[in-house]
């Protein structure tokens, strides 16, 4: 053999192998652009000019290293990998202030992770309130062998948008008393939406309903998806929504659910689907023989009292006409305050095959009463009676350094959420602010029983999507009223609960989930309602102390607080 063909089959071995562990990496700029998400123009987060942020397109085992450029003049940045559970890079986890210190403007900070397993996921800034203003894109993670079948897939990353600045919202929400930022003007798919008028007026009989004008290339104007006759397309969906649950729906379609935040679960069929803020699904849709006619995909508000027009793209068969309409009318949300459907969706929820089941028995019960509070006059939302305020110290170094002594909060003894009349507002609604962070060992299975309650003032209590950073759990149940220990876990599904890692409280309910602390690192959980997290609705869990203590943890996400202080200091020695 030539010396030529030898070194042909060393690059092509080389190649291969590298095909096993890919680096994906890329140059990102974050900052804001005008644009006109909802045909009006407003101000977005962008990334390389581009909003929503680049799909970041990856394969189960690749490492990712992104180079984010802060390009904004007066803030900082970060950016969160929704989904990823980034097993021993905790501190590339893109939480301001619990993993990181913000990127500071005109720095350049890498983040470099591991993709771990195939999903839908997505991105999105966790600082303030920059989710909502624009700052998120897709992540897809594919399985080296997707076992699912389809001939071809979309995404569709959900989103809600106010007219009025986040900067403004986010003074509004801390003001005294609270200036509470209403309903979305608008819901965008892909980033684009319509303010005021509906793409389905002409169908409508309601009266005063607007039909939308747009161009065919204005930065609002709906995505078509185009399809072909008698194939299976994978949907892959995504909610960065900063306050709005919402129900997705295809005319003339049924969506088969095969997937949800990043694990398979049991296939089950559906007219529509509930989709709260933090959470991705991928559903297949069997497209009919018919090539010629074109439906509205419908995403509308559930949960709220809805004062947002639904919004609207086209799915389009190959052979419609390019100037036909849809036909039929898109689907009508169901009812917003409809909770027993609602929870009946998410009770349709078990593992795939081949998924084992949870450990049978939990060592610790962590209970986290979910209310409403007042601090002087501010609006709160409160865990155990304490209202989230991350401290200026990223939580991993003052760990990892012993800087702070960090109070440690005990599960609250369940005579507290015994006694808590969870149908009425607070007797004392004052509460208190702390750095909400409870410890727990490694090697131990978790409990966490979120029970939700009344708010401060009329019958009244809110859904609350609650996400874990760093970790996939189990979902063993949902309940009404208050959580009967002793008697509740009698119900727990053990035997094949679907890993999530967003789950919903329900209003006057609780939910219970289960994960096992084997990722050592600073996790957020936290509601993923933005401005209730803005307000307090968060708690962190440091998992293995002793094992963050030890870790090799870049100085560079560090530059901030005590740990500035501290690496300056060991720079004189
Ligand atoms: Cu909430």
């Amino acid at each position: 053999m030539s010396v030529i063909v030898w070194w042909l089959v060393t690059v092509v071995l080389v190649a291969v192998h590298s095909a096993s562990a890919r680096v994906v990496e890329l140059d990102w700029e974050v900052e804001y652009k005008f644009w006109w998400p909802d045909c009006k123009e407003g101000i977005v987060m962008a990334i390389n000019g581009q909003f929503p942020g680049p799909t970041i397109d990856a394969v189960a085992g690749d490492i990712v290293i992104i180079h984010l450029t802060n390009k904004l003049s007066t803030e900082g940045v970060v950016i969160h990998w929704h989904g990823i559970r980034q097993r021993g890079t905790p501190w590339s986890d893109g939480a301001a202030g619990v993993t990181q210190c913000p990127i500071n403007p005109g720095e350049t900070f890498t983040y470099n992770f591991t993709v771990d397993k195939p999903g839908t996921h997505f991105y999105h800034g966790h600082y303030g309130m920059q989710r909502s203003a624009g700052l998120y894109g897709m992540m897809i993670v594919r399985a080296p062998k997707e076992k699912l079948r389809y001939d071809g897939e979309f995404n569709l990353l959900l989103s809600d948008w106010w007219h009025q600045s986040t900067h403004s919202q986010e003074l509004a929400l801390s003001s005294s008393p609270m200036r509470w930022i209403g309903e979305p003007q608008s819901l965008l798919i892909n980033g684009r939406g319509q303010f005021n008028c509906s793409q389905a007026a002409y169908l409508s009989n309601e009266e005063g309903k607007r039909q939308c004008t747009f161009r065919k290339n204005d930065q609002c104007a709906p995505e078509t998806l185009r399809i072909r006759p008698n194939k299976v397309y994978r949907l892959r969906i995504a909610s960065t929504t900063a306050l709005a649950s919402l129900n997705l729906a295809v005319e003339g379609h049924k969506l088969e659910v095969v997937e949800a935040d990043g694990n398979y679960v049991k296939p089950f069929t559906v007219d529509d689907i509930d989709i709260y803020s933090g959470e991705t699904y991928s559903v297949l849709l069997r497209t009919h023989s018919s090539p010629t006619k074109k439906h509205f995909i419908s995403v509308g508000v559930r949960g709220r009292k809805p004062n947002t027009t639904q919004a609207l793209t086209v799915l389009s068969y190959v052979d419609a006409p390019e100037s036909a309409r849809p036909t039929l009318p898109p689907p009508v949300t169901p009812r917003w305050d409809d909770y027993n459907r609602s929870i009946s969706f998410s009770n349709k929820f078990f593992a795939a095959k081949g998924y084992p089941p949870p450990p049978e028995k939990s060592d610790e019960q962590l209970y986290l009463l979910n209310t409403q509070n007042l601090i002087d006059g501010h609006t709160k939302w409160a865990i155990n009676n304490v209202s989230l305020s991350v401290t200026a110290t990223p939580y991993i170094g003052a760990i990892r350094y012993g800087l702070s002594s960090l109070s440690y909060l005990k599960s609250p003894a369940k005579e507290l959420v015994e006694s808590y009349d969870i149908t009425k507002p607070p007797v004392n609604p004052t509460t208190t602010k702390s750095s909400g962070i409870y410890k727990f060992p490694m090697g131990i299975v978790v409990d966490v029983i979120l029970q939700n309650a009344n708010v401060l003032k009329g019958k009244i209590s809110e859904i609350h999507p609650w996400h874990l950073h760093g970790h996939d759990f189990w979902v063993l149940g949902y309940g009404d009223g208050k959580f009967r220990p002793g008697v509740d876990e009698k119900k727990y599904n053990l035997k094949n609960p679907p890993l999530r890692n967003t789950v919903a409280l329900y209003p006057f309910g609780w939910t219970a989930l289960r994960f096992v602390t084997d990722n050592p690192g600073v996790w957020f959980f936290h509601c993923h309602i933005e401005p209730h997290l803005h307000m307090g609705m968060g708690v962190v869990f440091a998992e293995g102390v002793d094992r963050i203590a030890k870790m090799d943890i870049p100085d560079e996400v560090l530059g901030c607080g005590l740990t500035r202080k501290w690496l300056m200091n060991r720079g004189r020695h």
